[in-house]
């Protein structure tokens, strides 16, 4: 059976589970259909109970309360809020109505970075859907509500197994009145690399479709040819494109000249031209000091005829001192969280900002006691997820010397250790900033900063130097990541790579400077419809078409999954990563109006194989499942 096979190949246990897996070992992924869908649920507990959800160290369930569930009357009308206004006046209509609102308007960004950036962004569609409805009757007055893109995702398929497509859709269907908002990363739109233009159309098109309104578009090097493609998708749209420019080094730092405020201006100036209808300034690590934040809005603001809309992370602390100062020079939107998944890592939060603001009539607009009932949902809920935290407690002011990024921290820590350098992470973060510096000091977000942060293990788990670089560079052989950077896969840097260094990296390898879309192939969705059509056996929606293009391999191996498992994200968070305790019963909703009972009897010793049988009663009835113990 599928983890039979899989889940005990050694390349699956170190943690190697990566897309490349299913094409190496196509045999591990021949396995019978189940079709009944008790039994393929029962699978999948019982494997959970025995061998524990892949990267989770804990096992045992821990007792978690129900999460506090704030009340609303569900009968009553939905308030209305700017999706209608989108709806009714168009997305210029609306860039308008937001310019003209006297109070600084609020995205909640609980439903996609806050746990992208704090809990590995495993935050599951179960617990989303679950607070979508009271979160849409109960602040209406948001903005947006950021829900998709970045990451989300990738994971979605990859660790959560379900579809990122539902979630967007099902998550529509319960905040009808707020405008959805997702990160879209330009030409690598949800991935790590670029993608013809074709797909970047139909991608904009079919999110558009499936319920996106305010697409951020963001290019990890600033460099604008990585922009247009989707700015000028998401224009054919009807919707609304944010464009972002990524803040890096520190405006009011005179040795840090290249990313100065006339490089802001410029670059806002050709975005508005482009076709922007919102100005973002994205500030991905949280850099943006209060000071260079009152300066950089204003001029922002004299310069372009777009609301301006703020993105930070708090890792440094003061994230609400910037906030306060962007909202003084007149920004029209702030990225916060909840507070329960706000601060440190993830986006200030949003009730904080409001009591900071209170009294002195430029408090956000916010209704602040639902806010905080909303938060005791999430501080409930977040508990689910203590295994995926990231550890950071305090503060990290540092960030201003290194310039990670919020969601690249704790991955960052992850990968330091996993390749050896558990005890060394204070030279990965130094060399970090020394990279940065050789490279020619770019923007750092996905997916510039992972090869940032590639080069620094590298150099680190090698002892090198810059000087090492430049002297011994022609017989290195540099991570693949940070060839491709250079040779122009992702885009260029304002002023292009530091030539020497381009060519000790390249060696032989041909650089090129235009537009990575132009070279590719556009994607045949004809054929690729027809293949998925034979390998998955049943209707392909544009929907499946979307996830195989992104991530072929991981799409593979989410069908597979849920070919033999079922649709998991029907269970409860607790149950989906710690499976069920002796005698516990639950109660699964597997469709509206169709309920599973599912207890645990007893599990059995393991024979001699490894085999242990567990015991279930499934709505009265007794059923077992067997399960290899590969403990
Ligand atoms: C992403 O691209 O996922 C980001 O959150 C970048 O900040
Ligand atoms: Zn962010």
């Amino acid at each position: 059976a599928f983890l039979e096979n899989v889940v005990q190949h050694p390349q699956f246990l170190n943690g190697e589970y990566n897309t490349s897996f299913i094409d190496d070992t196509p045999e591990l992924f021949v396995f019978p259909r189940r079709k009944d869908r008790g039994t393929k649920m029962l699978t999948f507990i019982g494997e959970t109970v025995i061998n524990g959800y892949p990267g989770l160290e804990q096992q045992k369930k821990p007792v978690f309360s129900a999460p506090r569930m704030p009340k609303i009357d569900e009968d009553a009308p939905m308030p209305l809020g700017t999706k209608q206004v989108l709806d009714e006046r168009g997305a210029d209509g609306l860039a308008k109505w937001l310019k003209d609102q006297e109070r600084t308007l609020l995205t909640d960004t609980t439903f996609r970075d806050a746990h992208q950036s704090l809990l590995a962004t495993r935050v599951r569609s179960h617990d989303l859907l679950k607070i979508a409805e009271p979160t849409a009757r109960m602040l209406p007055d948001l903005f947006s509500t950021e829900m998709w893109g970045g990451a989300t995702y990738d994971v979605a398929m990859r660790f959560l197994h379900e579809d990122p497509w539902e979630r967007l859709v099902n998550l529509r269907e319960k905040m009808p009145n707020v405008l959805f908002q997702m990160l879209l990363r330009g030409a690598n739109a949800v991935g790590y690399k670029n993608y013809p233009d074709n797909v970047i159309e139909q991608f904009v098109e079919t999110s558009a479709n499936a319920g996106i309104d305010v697409f951020r578009v963001f290019d990890s090097l600033n460099w604008l040819e990585g922009m247009t493609k989707a700015i000028e998708a998401v224009g054919n749209t009807g919707k609304i494109a944010e464009a972002a420019i990524c803040y890096t080094g520190d405006i009011l730092d005179p040795n840090r000249s290249k990313y100065n405020l006339t490089y802001y201006k410029e670059l806002a100036k050709t975005l508005e031209a482009e076709g922007a209808h919102i100005l973002g300034i994205k500030d991905m690590a949280g850099l943006l000091k209060p000071e260079a934040a009152y300066q950089l809005v204003s001029e922002l603001k004299e310069t372009v005829d777009l609301p301006v809309h703020l993105h930070m992370h708090d890792t440094s602390g003061n994230g609400v001192f910037t906030y306060a100062r962007a909202i003084d020079a007149g920004v029209d939107v702030v990225d916060t969280a909840i507070s329960a998944m706000a601060g440190s890592t993830s986006q200030p939060s949003m009730e904080s900002l409001y009591y900071a603001m209170k009294g002195t009539g430029k408090e956000p607009a916010l209704d602040v006691e639902s806010a905080s009932k909303l938060s005791n949902y999430w501080e409930d809920v977040r508990t689910y997820y203590q295994g995926f935290e990231s550890g950071l407690s305090a503060p990290h002011p540092d960030i201003y010397e290194h310039e990670m990024p919020g969601g690249q921290y704790s991955n960052l820590q992850q990968q330091a250790k996993a390749v050896g350098l558990r005890g060394r992470w204070d030279d990965v973060k130094d060399m970090y900033a020394r990279v940065n510096t050789l490279f020619g000091d770019i923007v750092k977000v996905t997916p510039s900063s992972k090869v940032v942060g590639d080069m620094a293990l590298y150099m680190v788990k090698n002892d090198l130097t810059e000087k090492d670089i430049f002297e011994q560079g022609n017989t290195l052989d540099f991570p693949e990541s940070v060839v491709e950077m250079f040779q122009g896969e992702i885009g260029q840097p304002p002023g292009g790579f530091p030539p020497e260094l381009q060519r000790i990296i390249l060696k032989n390898r041909e650089a090129y400077t235009d537009r990575p879309g132009k070279h590719m192939e556009p994607v045949d969705f004809d054929a690729l419809e027809k293949q998925l059509f034979e390998e998955l056996d049943r209707q392909v929606t544009t929907h499946d078409l979307m996830n195989h293009t992104m991530y072929p391999k991981v799409h593979s191996e989410y069908e597979q999954f849920s070919n033999y498992f079922g649709d998991v994200s029907v269970l409860d968070t607790p149950t989906f990563f710690y499976g069920l305790r002796l005698g516990e019963e639950i109660e699964v909703e597997i469709e509206p109006g169709k309920t599973l009972i599912v207890k645990l009897i007893s599990i059995s010793r393991a024979s001699d194989a490894g085999d242990r049988i567990v015991y279930f009663e499934l709505n009265g009835q007794p059923r077992e499942v067997i399960i290899k113990d590969r403990s």
